[in-house]
């Protein structure tokens, strides 16, 4: 029996371009149905547009133009982005699709012939951001929890869903069922949510207040409510109630939100499924929300990070990469440029980056840039970085589909680390050395190519350009979408001959010079031995500032510490292990030199945000100044 995973994001309103949550969602679902191909599942994999509605209505009428047109442009811009982000789906779906209208009205019909929709008066409190009404409890003093506004009266008849008869069919399945809602905090709100008595679901509106919506099979006087409508792009895309797509994927369907729209498919959706003697979707999968440092994003407030303005600064990879390792899947996470060139720096460019290139031009001088045979038998070495190999298999194995990327990429990490660390603890040069051994330098040299496949291979759902280039570099001539892991994932397989190509560096240094220093720690680096020449680019990623010393303290219960408050243009905070050397009061008014975007750090409990520069002169220490004063925060290069 052939694996099958089926994948599907939100459909996004055209009221708004594509942001950084959009670009989120969609890539998670990216890496999930790369991940999938990779360990031979067939995958379906879906996304698309909701281009119906109240908002998009409003957002037409202020450009000045009909819903469709608004809708088609923005929609467009949706799917001419998801390329950009090398966003790998099979479908994409609009609600305005005859396809998607044919599928909601023979759902509308037969749910109704059966009874579970009927026609009422209502009277209630409705946001129309939301574009739905709210119960009393739901708000939060008196206004929509996520617009922030009262919402507005109103009576109207309606059509109703029978929601509140499967209330109770909903609780046992969501607790029998505990990988049906994740992660377990969103299940428990679900769960929560359900303990109050369920209403019915309002899901028409009249025709005189809405046109722009799909129009009921059995009153023309009437559109289907957003919800009623959007839900049911997850079938409509597979043919239902027909098709070979609907029968292949439906039993192991998945949805990927974020948490702003849980109420709707934790609850709303499975009702409806219900009712239409369908089993439930598989499996919910919740994350967080993306904010940036002024907060939530907001178009009004020019707070919208667009992740077509970032590419062409850091490229594809490093913002996929951010974003992966960034977030906690279920929680929320920061963005910011610092922070993304900080992870770029770090991790691509010198972690990874490193480990490639090195490999590759020891294999281009020791053995004329060709893959060499396996040679001596395993050492200690060699079983440390064969230990890490396994324990990253592992984890990648585990964690890619539990959601949690950002384990699955500190062990591709710990692996790249590991095999820098072999590189500096061997010291394959002095091997080269020594002609008695070159049996050892062809072991060595052949398990750095490996690992440097294998990752590739690890790197493939994340990273699909990166992989790609590796593979290609290391002599194997493969796309990314056509690895596969049982054949790929093996140790060894590289052909024993075949050519490597030495190139560029995989990942250019992004100067973070102006964005004053990282706001959030890292993962720990490894040591770094000093190499013999670093390119200027290197040097340049140095943030070096000439200061002012403001105040100096010495912290508590440390002989070696001071607490300096030094000026660069801006007040920092910096930890130094001067005092023996230096007295507080001595300090104050000195210039020295900072580097000013080191990682924070924490010392004997107190935060430091950069580190003066000092000279070892026999066993005194003196720190740096320029030679004559110069203005506080000027550079030093
Ligand atoms: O709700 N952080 O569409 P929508 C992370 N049309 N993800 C975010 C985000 C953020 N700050 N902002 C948005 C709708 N998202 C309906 C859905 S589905 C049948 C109908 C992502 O354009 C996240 O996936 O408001 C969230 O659930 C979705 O965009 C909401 O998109």
């Amino acid at each position: 029996m052939t694996k099958r995973f089926y994948i599907t994001t939100p459909i996004y309103y055209v009221n708004a371009e594509p942001h950084i949550g959009h670009a989120y969602t969609t890539i998670v679902a990216d890496v999930m149905s790369r991940f999938h191909r990779l360990m031979g599942y067939r995958t379906h994999f879906l996304t698309g547009t909701d281009d119906h509605g109240d908002k998009i209505a409003q957002a037409a009428a202020e450009a000045g133009t009909d819903p469709k047109s608004y809708a088609d442009r923005i929609s467009n811009l949706f799917r001419e982005t998801w390329p950009k982000l090398n966003i790998s789906n099979d479908d994409f779906i609009r609600t305005t699709d005859p396809r998607h209208i044919k599928t909601v009205q023979y759902i509308l019909q037969k749910v109704y012939d059966q009874g579970d929709i009927y026609f009422s008066n209502y009277k209630g409190l409705y946001c129309v951001g939301c574009e739905r009404f709210y119960t009393e409890r739901e708000l939060v003093d008196g206004k929509c929890p996520d617009h922030d506004k009262k919402p507005v009266e109103r009576e109207e008849a309606n059509y109703f869903f029978r929601m509140s008869q499967y209330q109770d069919w909903l609780i046992s399945y969501i607790r029998e069922n505990p990988d049906f809602i994740q992660p377990e905090r969103y299940r428990n709100e679900v769960l929560s949510f359900l303990r109050e008595p369920l209403e019915d679901l309002c899901i028409s509106r009249p025709i005189q207040r809405l046109s722009w919506g799909i129009p009921l099979p059995f009153d023309d006087r009437y559109v289907t409510y957003v919800w009623f409508d959007a839900l049911i792009n997850y079938l409509s895309a597979l043919g239902y109630p027909d098709g070979d797509l609907f029968r292949e994927y439906w039993p192991v369907s998945r949805h990927l939100i974020a948490k702003d729209i849980l109420k709707p498919h934790g609850i709303y959706w499975p009702t409806m499924i219900r009712a239409l003697g369908l089993p439930p979707f598989r499996h919910l999968n919740v994350h967080g929300y993306w904010k940036t440092e002024e907060g939530k994003m907001s178009k009004s407030h020019g707070t919208v990070v667009r992740p077509l303005d970032l590419l062409p600064v850091y490229g594809l990879d490093a913002f996929r990469y951010f974003l992966l390792r960034e977030m906690v899947f279920g929680l929320d996470a920061g963005f910011s440029e610092e922070a993304l060139v900080q992870r770029l720096n770090a991790d691509l460019a010198n972690d990874l980056g490193n480990l490639f290139s090195r490999t590759l031009a020891m294999t281009a001088k020791y053995f004329q840039g060709k893959v060499p045979p396996f040679g001596s038998d395993p050492d200690e070495n060699d079983r440390a970085l064969l230990a890490q190999r396994d324990q990253t298999t592992v984890d990648f194995l585990e964690e890619v589909p539990r959601f949690a990327f950002h384990k699955a990429l500190i062990s591709i990490w710990a692996l790249i680390n590991a095999a820098n660390k072999y590189i500096d603890q061997v010291g394959p040069w002095q091997l080269f050395k020594d002609p008695g051994k070159a049996d050892r330098l062809r072991t060595v040299m052949r398990n750095l190519l490996e690992v440097n496949r294998l990752t590739a291979v690890f790197l493939t759902p994340f990273l699909p350009d990166t992989a790609e280039k590796m593979l290609h570099r290391l002599g194997i001539s493969k796309a990314a979408s056509d690895v596969r892991f049982e054949e790929d994932g093996r140790w060894g397989t590289l052909r024993e001959g075949a050519p490597v190509d030495k190139g560029e560096a995989l990942f250019p240094r992004v100067d973070s010079a102006q964005k004053q220093g990282a706001k959030r720690p890292t993962v720990p680096k490894k040591e770094e031995k000093t190499p013999d020449t670093v390119p200027i680019d290197t040097f340049r990623t140095l943030d070096l500032r000439v200061g002012v010393v403001k105040e100096a303290h010495n912290v508590p219960k440390s002989q070696k510490l001071l607490r300096l408050i030094v000026d660069i243009g801006e007040e920092r905070q910096v930890v130094a292990g001067i005092a023996q050397w230096y007295k507080p009061a001595d300090l104050v008014g000195k210039q020295v030199v900072l580097v000013a975007n080191l990682q924070p750090a924490k010392l004997m409990g107190v935060e430091s945000r950069g580190m003066v520069l000092a000279v070892q002169d026999g066993t005194a220490l003196r720190l740096i100044a320029p030679a004559e004063p110069v203005a506080p925060g000027s550079r030093v290069s």
